[in-house]
């Protein structure tokens, strides 16, 4: 679909993984390259998926059942995949994502318990086949990312005050679907300086699209 091998990348991993921060390092590559690049994020990335993410992130935990949250995920995902992931694609602008399906899969599925046969079979519904060509899976131990989230001193969503056990358990999710996707998942070491990071992430970009960065 993509135009001049420009490439959707998504980025997943826990709370205070270092998401946002390489993305706007890779998205300053990319430009410097000479690339467009449209910088994106889940829930949210449209006016109206910004305010399904204030809804379902908002409040204490337990306010959505899983399903109710998986729900809530794919109408805004369904909006932004329409209206701005697709039209940049085809315009040949790289779009990187701050999280995409796999946090439903992980959050909502692995975690929150919706079977994984359903999570799928929604997302076939609403996306088809349509998935990222990279996926960026950023681990780190779930206590050294909630310090970094913590330090940050901003209010915490409601998916940031759960139990250290739900934290183990999405880092694992992460870690198996990039097994079972190897293809399209990289592993990346996010407890690293967020230049060996970045770096990293650079290497893979240009061993899998053949660009220079
Ligand atoms: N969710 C989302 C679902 O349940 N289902 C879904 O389908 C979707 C799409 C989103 C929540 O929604 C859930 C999952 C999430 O819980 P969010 O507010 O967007 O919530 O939270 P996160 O995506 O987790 O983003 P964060 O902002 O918490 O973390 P990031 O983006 O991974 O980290 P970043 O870059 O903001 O960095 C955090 C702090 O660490 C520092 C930064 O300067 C910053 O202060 N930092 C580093 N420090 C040291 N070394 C490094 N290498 C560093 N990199 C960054």
């Amino acid at each position: 679909m993509s135009q001049s091998g420009a490439k959707f990348i998504s980025f997943e991993g826990g709370e205070g993984a270092g998401k946002t921060t390489q993305i706007k390092c890779l998205g300053e590559a990319l430009r410097h390259a000479g690339h467009e690049v449209v910088v994106t994020r889940e829930p949210g990335g449209t006016p109206d998926a910004e305010i399904v993410r204030d809804i379902v992130l908002g409040g204490e935990p337990g306010r959505w059942s899983a399903i109710e949250e998986m729900l809530l995920m794919y109408t805004a995902r369904s909006q932004l995949v329409r209206t701005v992931i697709k039209p940049a694609l085809e315009r040949g602008a790289w779009v990187l994502s701050d999280r995409f399906a796999d946090s439903t899969m992980v959050y909502q599925g692995f975690a929150g318990g919706v079977p994984m046969a359903e999570v799928r079979a929604l997302h076939k519904l609403v996306l088809g086949n349509f998935n990222p060509d990279i996926t960026f899976v950023m681990d780190i131990a779930p206590d050294s990312g909630m310090e970094r989230v913590h330090s940050r001193a901003e209010v915490l969503n409601q998916f940031e005050k759960r139990e250290a056990q739900f934290y183990e358990d999405t880092r694992n999710a992460y870690l198996d679907i990039a097994k079972a996707e190897p293809t399209r998942c990289a592993v990346i070491n996010a407890a690293q300086k967020s230049q060996l990071v970045a770096r990293d992430i650079m290497q893979v970009i240009q061993e899998r699209t053949g660009i220079t960065l």
